[in-house]
């Protein structure tokens, strides 16, 4: 057996076209609406040679890997490394990196503490930071909205929501960048974060400790489900482990990608500010052009088709959700951004048994930022280049230039 970047290096599928590019290349990471518009171009699947794995990007296909639990595991990693042929730099997520019937009943347990209700709850103190944090920043001198704005947000909401008790917001972010670069190859960025992983692994386990959190938080209802039987004090552990790595950086981009799209169609915060009921699918939007989390692995657990093409079990597909999510196939005017567009059956959330657990907190998240932004706002002007941040799985921004105009 061959192994290439810890994983069972597969011959081409009979009529897949082989294909030399590194989709991991900072430039491509960094603007890869070309590569995902060859991806989608050359056929249901490619063989990329230098990772002898597969990739998809046409919007049917994606959804059929993605979404179809029993044929393509996550228990072998959603990154390209195959859990069965060496450990991960962490324990393996017990909900993210896991099957059923295992999955069924952590993802229960989440669910549960992610609730409609539980969300609702949490909206009026979003709202109130939000409000606050965009008050002082509309101003009217440009500032960086990148650290100014999508990152300040999440960390101070999302640990209060979670309960931690004692928060560092760099420290957050550092464990999220390396979660995400994690999933890659062995590259400079995954490297790069392991440096400082075992300091900050060290600390994020501390924080996710029954008696680092308060009794009213989220993170707290994961261990009432301990003392309901339903986990062990291991497993919660790991599941508040799982919001902090799933929880900041992705609202980061969520919340970065909102503003960016804003700034480059002023027309669309127009049309926001005129019916603030758009508001929730403006976000929809957002999520479909940008895709936070650009790519997620899965491994066939067997010999299988799609789309007529025979794949071998221990594959490694690359389901480019960003391709998908831009496919022409699919949607309308696709390399449009329309604010009004209702995109629905969009993979930005993922599919299936592992769509995002915190979606709707996600949601309430940018619904407060917009919501203020309507209010107090009546122009979002970039003041100077934008720029992406290079990450194995994750799209966003490293700088933002903006300018708010008080209404
Ligand atoms: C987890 C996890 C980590 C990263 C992403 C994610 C987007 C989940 O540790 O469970 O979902």
């Amino acid at each position: 057996m061959k192994i290439v970047e810890d994983h069972v290096a597969v011959a081409p599928p009979a009529g897949v076209p082989v294909w030399d590019i590194d989709p991991y290349e900072p430039a491509v990471l960094a603007d890869p609406t070309a590569y995902y518009r060859e991806l989608r171009d050359k056929g249901p699947f490619v063989y990329l040679s230098r990772y002898a794995a597969l990739a998809c990007g046409r919007y049917d296909v994606t959804k059929e890997v993605f979404g179809d639990w029993e044929r393509f595991v996550s228990s072998r990693g959603v990154g390209l490394l195959d859990f069965k042929l060496k450990s991960p730099w962490r324990a393996p997520s017990r909900l993210l990196e896991v099957d059923p019937p295992y999955h069924t009943q952590t993802r229960k347990v989440m669910g549960r503490a992610l609730s409609p209700k539980v969300v609702m709850g949490l909206k009026d103190r979003f709202r109130a930071v939000a409000d606050k944090l965009v008050a002082e920043l509309v101003t009217g001198d440009s500032f960086d909205a990148v650290p100014e704005l999508a990152e300040t947000f999440p960390t101070t909401v999302f640990p209060e929501a979670v309960g931690m008790r004692e928060t560092d917001r760099d420290r957050l972010l550092d464990y999220g960048s390396m979660v995400f670069n994690g999933l890659g190859p062995d590259n400079s960025l995954r490297r790069r974060n392991s440096e400082s992983a075992a300091d900050t692994v060290a600390w994020i386990s501390q924080r996710c400790q029954r008696d680092a959190l308060t009794r009213d938080g989220v993170g707290a209802l994961i261990y009432a489900a301990v003392d309901a039987g339903e986990a062990t004090e291991e497993e919660a552990n790991m599941l508040v482990r799982s919001f902090l790595s799933a929880g900041v950086d992705t609202t980061v981009s969520g919340i970065g990608g909102t503003l960016w799209c804003l700034a480059h169609h002023p027309e669309a915060f127009e049309r926001l500010k005129a019916d603030p009921r758009l508001v929730r699918v403006a976000f929809e939007e957002v999520l479909r052009y940008t895709s936070p989390v650009h790519t997620f692995c899965r491994t066939a657990a067997a010999d299988t088709t799609v789309a007529d093409v025979p794949i071998q079990a221990d594959t490694k597909i690359l389901c480019t959700l960003a391709a998908a999510n831009l496919d022409p196939e699919k949607w309308t005017d696709a390399a449009r951004f329309d604010v009004a567009r209702k995109p629905v059956g969009h993979l930005a959330f993922g599919t299936g048994i592992h769509a995002c657990v915190g979606q709707n907190l996600a949601r309430a998240e940018v619904e407060a930022i917009l919501l203020a932004l309507i209010e107090r706002v009546d122009r979002i002007e970039l003041t100077g280049e934008a720029c992406w941040r290079p990450n194995n799985s994750m799209r966003s921004l490293e700088t933002l230039p903006i300018r708010l105009v008080a209404s």
